[in-house]
């Protein structure tokens, strides 16, 4: 082994089984990983030696069958290596950093803890982010992003500069809080229906598994199930709920009541219409209390009964023959999602930073600049 190499330490930063994301750092000489170019391949085509610090670069790790990662250098001897959660891809990449010499420590012994509690705090939500693309946001947070930012406006708070720049960056940063606190925290889309237009089934399309029960008799699901999947990077969760209808039975009654508060309290509703039977009067009532649905015009394998009372939106859909789902889901995340933030930008992504910054905002709008500073300096 050479000096170089007896030197490089690798250690896991997250806690074991806990999230779908692992981050693992290692102490080394960067170009070592060059030195074997069949390890890691950057998307870009650069040797790492050669990406800029603070630059998250997507590619792929291993030889043979190669694993997803996302690498950062965080400085001229680390780097942080993102993989996929399980057991059998951090220890691959741990038994390749072996192979270049690395001696595999813990992460305590290493104080790899930002002395920034705001930093700290980001670190502990990437230990919740499930998806790479998530991490990615969120590392670059727990990398100084959105602590530079608080820090540059706390210094210009009550000085010459006038309120309405203050407020006008708080608002730049809030602009993406509901984006923040879903890195960490599934957004949640509800599919709600009439019995029987194959909520269920739309479900299970979606996940790729058959999570309910799938049944020709309406009022099968009685029940809230949940499911959760990622796509495009952005974890989802949803909601198959209880055919919206008036019934007497309770338990039926029960599941509706509870399909309702879902569908107030869900980031998306998908409404689905069984293209294949004629509309009913309960079909146009939910399309008037749920506007702001997105609608899929189901079962569209068999043939339209709407016609032009279908609404000119809607995404045609077949459960049964796997048509339009994928068409579904990029509008579900396009809906969800409709603009990324560029690389860098800063994000709160815990709701204690934004209620932060949402009284910092507060107190600037008012002209109290000694409440406002408090609350940056809480951050
Ligand atoms: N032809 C066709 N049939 C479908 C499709 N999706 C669902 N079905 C059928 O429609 C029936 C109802 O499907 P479910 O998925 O149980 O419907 P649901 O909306 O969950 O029903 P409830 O739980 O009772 O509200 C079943 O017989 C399914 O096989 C589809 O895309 N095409
Ligand atoms: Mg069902």
């Amino acid at each position: 082994m050479k000096s170089s190499e007896a030197r490089s330490t690798a250690a896991v930063l997250t806690p074991a089984g806990r999230g779908a994301v692992a981050t693992i750092e290692w102490r080394g000489d960067v170009a070592l990983l060059d030195a074997s170019p069949t390890l890691f391949r950057a998307a870009n085509g650069n040797p790492m030696a050669q990406q800029p610090v603070g630059r998250t670069v997507f590619g792929a790790w291993g030889r043979g069958v190669a694993e997803d990662v996302v690498l950062c250098r965080v400085d001229e001897s680390r780097l942080e290596i993102h993989c996929h959660g399980g057991a059998a891809a951090v220890n691959r990449i741990l038994d390749d950093l072996r192979g270049l010499g690395a001696e595999v420590v813990t992460a305590s012994s290493l104080n790899v803890w930002s002395p920034h509690r705001l930093d700290a705090e980001c670190f502990d939500v990437l230990t919740r982010t499930t998806t790479l693309r998530t991490a990615d946001h969120v590392m670059q947070q727990a990398h100084g992003a959105l602590r530079r930012a608080i820090e540059s406006i706390r210094q210009t708070v009550g000085g010459a500069e006038a309120e309405a720049t203050v407020v006008e960056r708080l608002d730049a940063l809030l602009e993406w809080s509901s984006f923040g606190r879903h890195l960490s925290e599934p957004w949640n889309v509800v599919l709600a229906g009439r019995p029987n237009v194959g909520k269920s089934s739309l479900m299970n399309a979606l996940v790729g598994y058959a999570r309910s029960i799938v049944y020709d008799q309406p009022g099968t699901t009685r029940d809230l199930l949940t499911a959760e999947t990622a796509f495009s990077g952005w974890p989802l969760r949803f909601f198959d709920t209880a055919g919206l209808r008036d019934t007497v039975d309770p338990i039926e009654s029960a599941g509706i009541a509870r399909t309702r508060v879902a569908t107030v309290e869900a980031d998306l509703v998908v409404l689905l219409l069984d293209s294949s039977v004629p509309p009913t009067a309960e079909d146009f009532h939910l399309l008037s209390t749920l506007p702001a649905a997105l609608v899929v015009a189901h079962k569209c394998d068999l043939s339209d009964r709407w016609g032009s009372a279908m609404p000119s939106g809607a995404i045609a859909v077949s459960s049964r023959e796997g048509h339009g789902v994928d068409g579904l889901l990029t509008a579900i995340v396009r809906r969800l999602v409709p603009v990324v933030p560029p690389p860098l930008t800063p994000i709160p992504v815990t709701s204690r930073q934004i209620a932060l910054l949402e009284d910092a905002r507060r107190a600037a709008v008012a002209g109290e600049w000694a409440s406002c500073r408090t609350s940056l300096d809480l951050l």
